[in-house]
């Protein structure tokens, strides 16, 4: 049988989606890879190659795909993410989890051959040790986004301990990056304070100002994710999901780095019910197994991602 040479992104028109898409067809090449969301994907994503709508709880409609584009690896990104699953319990439930099940089977059945999931540090909990957390230790996670990335992360094991299907997850931090926005985070607030930023406006967070979260800059996020799919599969020793990390602040370190750049930036405080769920969340990780099992290593420090945005921001604003 012809090998399976097609990739599919499932959840493409999202803030991961918009770039990773692009990052798989500069290596894979553009016709390899098939971006597929709800919604309409960014200009540069269905110019450059395939896209496909598609609601992934559609199982039938996701079947057709995976076997006329001959995928072999499917990429999961669609979910809903902390803030906007606290709003729609039971519909996030249902696409965090189903939307995984549907994706594992198929890679079970045969269907496809590799499948990539991303968990978070949402995983984590008010009683899990915040600093420097350990790749395993408590996780009792408070939001129904953390309950979902918990039980998909069992679900992973699972499959690959029962089934030997080959699932490779990531726990991302809070990402940031200038190409696509955010999509219902609690860790939202660290890309649209750039916004405001370039544009000369104050920024009300909705963190308090010494709320520390582990995040990482978006070139970062794809190296890893991309990196964790390519490695030899003798490498991948966990198969729940990897801690990783880049750096940690607080939103008054942020806008300080940021004022090194644009020194009159203003930025005021107005917690709202998003600081309960940063604060069940870790503030530093350690993500010594990525670096040990697979070479797992952060390129961008806060100051260099934040010159980095501020001049790739600038430039599309003036
Ligand atoms: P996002 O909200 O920006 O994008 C998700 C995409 O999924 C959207 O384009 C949406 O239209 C699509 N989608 C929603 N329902 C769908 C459905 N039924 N069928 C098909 N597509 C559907 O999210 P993101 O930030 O790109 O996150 C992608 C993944 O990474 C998620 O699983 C998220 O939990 C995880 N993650 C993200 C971050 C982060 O900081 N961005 C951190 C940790 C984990
Ligand atoms: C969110 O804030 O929900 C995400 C995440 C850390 O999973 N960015």
């Amino acid at each position: 049988m012809a090998a399976k040479t097609g990739i599919l992104v499932i959840g493409a028109s999202g803030q991961i989606g918009t770039e990773l898409v692009m990052g798989l067809r500069s290596r894979y090449g553009t016709e390899n890879v098939v971006a597929s969301d709800l919604k309409t994907a960014s200009t540069e994503v269905l110019e450059s190659g395939p896209f496909e709508q598609l609601d992934v709880l559609d199982r039938e409609r996701l079947h057709q795909i995976v076997v006329h584009y001959n995928i072999g690896q499917v990429y999961l990104l669609a979910a809903l993410l902390s803030a906007t699953a606290e709003q729609k319990v039971m519909p996030a439930w249902n696409l965090n989890m189903y939307g995984l099940f549907y994706v594992l089977e198929m890679a079970k059945e045969g269907i496809v051959d590799k499948i990539y999931w991303p968990s978070s540090i949402a995983v984590f909990g008010p009683n899990t040790p915040k600093l420097n957390t350990p790749q395993s230790t408590i996780a009792e996670p408070t939001t129904v986004y953390g309950i979902s990335k918990l039980a998909g992360e069992r679900w992973c094991e699972y499959y690959f301990n029962r089934y030997g299907v080959d699932v490779r997850s990531l726990r991302y931090p809070g990402l940031i990056g200038y190409k696509s926005n955010p999509g219902g985070g609690t860790t939202d607030y660290a890309v649209d304070i750039f916004h405001k930023a370039v544009s000369a406006q104050p920024f009300e967070c909705f963190l308090s100002e010494n709320t520390r979260l582990p995040m990482m800059y978006m070139p970062d996020a794809i190296r890893a994710t991309i990196g964790i799919m390519e490695v030899e599969s003798e490498k991948v020793k966990i198969r729940s999901s990897y801690n990783i990390s880049g750096f940690d602040f607080t939103p008054v370190e942020l806008a300080d780095e940021i004022k090194k750049h644009i020194s009159d930036f203003q930025i005021t405080y107005n917690p709202d019910f998003r600081q309960a769920i940063a604060d069940s969340w870790p503030s530093s990780l350690d993500d010594s197994r990525a670096r040990e099992d697979w070479g797992w290593k952060n390129d961008y420090s806060l100051e260099m991602m934040t010159a980095d945005m501020l001049s790739h921001l600038t430039t599309t604003v003036s």
